[in-house]
């Protein structure tokens, strides 16, 4: 909740310090891997990294057979040509991005899917997290462009054909510009037309899909949207922020009627049985001073309303925290696995001028590697969040998002093996991990942040639209080969 407050003036910030960041930021990033590895990983990781190890490294031989090796992405940040969205319009407004640069062309990745799961496939990867947009498919109320339709059943087939599982986004952030200016997910009333294109969609595509992603990130976009104006429709303030909650109350009872609509119409069309699931973001909160009594207790307020109280609203059914009185939406769960999107930690401290932030306000990185963009890179939160959400849930995870802003391509090997070890860990430990897909398969359009941060294992070149499949995305192939090779 809180990382949002120093987001942008964190970017300009690294952006002058990031020379000088880089060298300490390698070397810190090497020893929180190192601190965090399971004892046998750190004897062999010590000497070899495991991507040019001869023999697979202890910790890979944890990921099962079936594992999930995946990347994921979102159609507005990579598709380009949807010139409904609200994302079409916002970008073009001067001042909104901090590069000056639209989503209309992005990646053009809508032109260019077949050669880019090409090579994904050589990449060995075997699963992978898409979007849809609802503006690309319903342009106008009621106008469905079939057309667009049967190019993303192309799509779908054409990952089919190369055995790599999609996993479905329905809503990643963007909407159509007709139903934001309705109200978007503010008015309860509106959320029969979002419903209209998740039945759409599913009973259209679900032959080709079975496994769905259905909002990513409920509380980033409230954040951004509602209370930070950084996104469209721009609001903050007070009443921003009542609006953010009503945005979250309103996606939690749109969570219980897809979740239903999906296995119902699974069911009648004789589609394979789904899996549904959200791409939750979700991030460590600690003290920034680790004894004081207000700091702990704000950590503890962050942690609460921005992990747990939208997914503890849709695992009971039941509206909580903010959002209801407990009001009952649905009958038990409507999720039947965690989607956690894991990037970094946020050190809190308590403040009291932030009434607007319920006074929590989030301290700058000082003593620990951060990526491009100033946020810290902290592996163990990985591990620590998956025991979290397992004891709390007990229900399968995947990592539906987890990667680095490295435009130097110098780190990311390092951030992969040390998250990647996380998940060893809590898989010897006996927590279901299913997946884990990174972010992102290629460079793409970073929202407010525009085109400057490459998260990217592909390089996109956006003047003539080239691929160069980066370095450690070859060490991410050659880890992948190694656990399939060592896996129980
Ligand atoms: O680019 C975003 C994505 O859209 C949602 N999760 C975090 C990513 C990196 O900021």
């Amino acid at each position: 909740m809180a990382s949002t407050e120093t987001r942008s003036k964190k970017t300009k910030k690294s952006a002058k310090k990031k020379a000088a960041k880089k060298s300490s930021a390698r070397s810190g990033l090497r020893s929180a891997g190192s601190i965090t590895a399971p004892a046998a990983a750190k004897k062999k990781t010590a000497k070899k990294s495991p991507a040019s190890a001869s023999r697979p490294a202890q910790w890979l031989t944890a990921f099962p057979k079936d594992f999930l090796w995946g990347t994921a992405t979102c159609a507005t940040q990579i598709d380009g040509g949807d010139l409904h969205s609200d994302w079409a319009k916002f970008s073009q407004t001067p001042g909104r991005i901090a590069d000056g640069k639209d989503c209309l062309v992005a990646c053009d990745h809508w032109n260019r899917f077949e050669d880019d799961y090409k090579l994904m496939k050589s990449l060995s990867f075997n699963a992978y997290r898409l979007g849809v947009d609802w503006s690309r498919m319903e342009p106008r109320p009621g106008e469905m462009d079939h057309a667009a339709l049967n190019h993303f059943r192309g799509m779908l087939d054409s990952l089919r054909k190369k055995s790599i599982r999609p996993l479905l986004t329905l809503n990643h952030f963007t909407l159509p510009q007709w139903w934001l200016e309705r109200g978007g997910w503010t008015k309860e009333s509106n959320l029969e037309n979002f419903l209209n294109f998740v039945s759409y969609i599913v009973e259209n595509v679900g032959d080709l899909v079975s496994e769905y992603t259905t909002i990513n990130e409920p509380n980033v976009y409230a954040m951004f949207s509602y209370m930070d104006g950084l996104w469209p429709p721009a609001k903050k303030g007070l009443s921003g922020y009542f609006q953010s909650m009503k945005v979250l109350r309103n996606m939690a009872i749109a969570q219980g009627r897809m979740y239903d609509i999906i296995h119902e119409t699974h069911a009648l069309k004789g589609f394979a049985r789904p899996y549904v699931g959200v791409a939750k973001h979700v991030r460590i909160f600690d003290p920034a001073r680790p004894d004081n009594r207000l700091d702990k207790d704000r950590a503890a307020e962050a942690e609460y309303r921005f992990n747990y109280m939208w997914t503890d609203s849709i695992h009971d059914g039941r509206l909580q925290g903010s959002l209801g009185k407990n009001e009952k939406f649905h009958d038990g769960p409507c999720w039947d696995f965690v989607g956690l999107n894991y990037y970094s930690r946020d050190r809190i401290r308590f403040r009291a001028s932030a009434i607007a932030h319920l006074f929590i306000s989030q301290e700058e990185v000082k003593d620990a590697p951060t990526n491009d963009l100033g946020w810290e890179i902290y592996p163990e939160g990985l591990y620590r969040l998956l025991h979290q959400f397992h004891d709390r849930y007990r229900l399968p995870i995947r990592i539906t998002e987890n990667g680095i802003a490295d435009a130097s391509d110098n780190r990311r090997e390092e951030f992969l093996m040390a998250h990647l070890q996380q998940i060893a860990r809590a898989l010897n430990e006996g927590i279901s991990v299913e997946g884990y897909y990174y972010w992102s398969f290629m460079d793409n359009f970073e929202w407010a942040e525009g085109y400057g941060p490459r998260f990217g294992l592909v390089e996109i070149d956006y003047e003539t639209q080239a691929r160069k499949v980066r370095k450690s995305a070859q060490s991410l192939k050659k880890m992948i080969a190694q656990a399939r090779k060592s896996s129980r």
